[in-house]
């Protein structure tokens, strides 16, 4: 499953493409997961960038490998995703957005909005880390079924108190950003960091339906910002294609229904009076 396209600028946005590269870029990335790198791959697909998901190519997992055990010039990344631009190696997904998302004209030219995006990108990668720690607390070297217990305990707070608290602060961003009219999150336009909030929202909705379900009714701004960047033409062809692997129980956001906020049981039906005895 490899995607190649030349980079093109935005359709609509108000910065073009900094600097486009000979080479594609080379996306590494667990191949039979969305995890942290669908991140990347989003903002790749809504730029049509030129990129391929190299573990995902024959071959691909050893040329991961080889890069991951520092068998390969250049800056040694602690783990995957990374990339490959030219000649960089990049790591850490929000780095990696702030590095590419000039180039891909997903971010405005200024340094304050771009430090605003970096910040909303790194809140995002806070939520992804504690959405992995509900269903793996104790080790991420563990199974799953050696530590229920504890994963019991802590997705019951990560759903009650902090699904609520991050997702109502982007509620928040939304609603102060006058500049979009409380579309996007940073600036005018779309900017990547709204394609990670889609994400945010599509890995928690599969991870804790109930939860979100109640969640999302305070949250009308990040809803209708999640389905604006589902139909953008880009992302609809790409969640509808086969790069778009499933969610699944490997990756960070897993659906263990035990762990979701119980199902809101639906109000029950007034019993009819009983009848006046007369
Ligand atoms: N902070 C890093 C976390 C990277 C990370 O934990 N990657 C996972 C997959 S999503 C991994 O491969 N971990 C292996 C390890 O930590 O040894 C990021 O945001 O990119």
């Amino acid at each position: 499953m490899t995607r190649r396209r030349r980079t093109r600028g935005r359709s609509d946005g108000t910065t073009g493409p900094e600097r486009t590269s000979a080479r594609p870029i080379e996306l590494y990335y667990w191949p039979t997961i969305q995890g942290r790198g669908e991140f990347i791959r989003l903002a790749l697909e809504e730029a049509a960038a030129d990129y391929v998901d190299v573990a995902r190519t024959k071959g691909g997992m050893r040329a991961m490998m080889g890069f991951l055990e520092g068998d390969e010039a250049g800056a040694l990344p602690f783990a995957a995703p990374f990339v490959r631009i030219g000649d960089a190696i990049v790591s850490q997904t929000a780095n990696v957005l702030a590095v590419l998302a000039p180039r891909l004209g997903l971010v405005p030219d200024d340094d304050a909005a771009r430090a605003e995006a970096g910040q909303v990108q790194l809140t995002i990668a806070d939520v992804v880390a504690e959405a992995h720690d509900a269903h793996h607390p104790v080790g991420g070297g563990l199974y799953y079924e050696d530590q229920k217990k504890e994963a019991k305990r802590r997705a019951a707070s990560f759903v009650k108190e902090r699904i609520p608290r991050y997702l109502g602060w982007l509620e928040d961003v939304l609603a102060r950003n006058a500049a979009s009219g409380g579309r996007w999150l940073v600036g005018r336009e779309l900017t990547y960091v709204d394609l990670s909030a889609f994400q945010l929202v599509e890995g928690l909705r599969y991870a804790f339906p109930n939860a979100m379900a109640q969640a999302e009714r305070k949250l009308p701004r990040l809803i209708a910002l999640r389905d604006r960047v589902a139909k953008r033409p880009r992302i609809a062809a790409y969640l509808a294609s086969e790069r778009r692997l499933p969610f699944n129980e490997q990756g960070i956001f897993r659906h263990y229904p035990e762990l979701d906020a119980p199902a809101r049981r639906r109000a029950a039906r007034a019993r009819p009076a009983a009848k006046a005895k007369r």
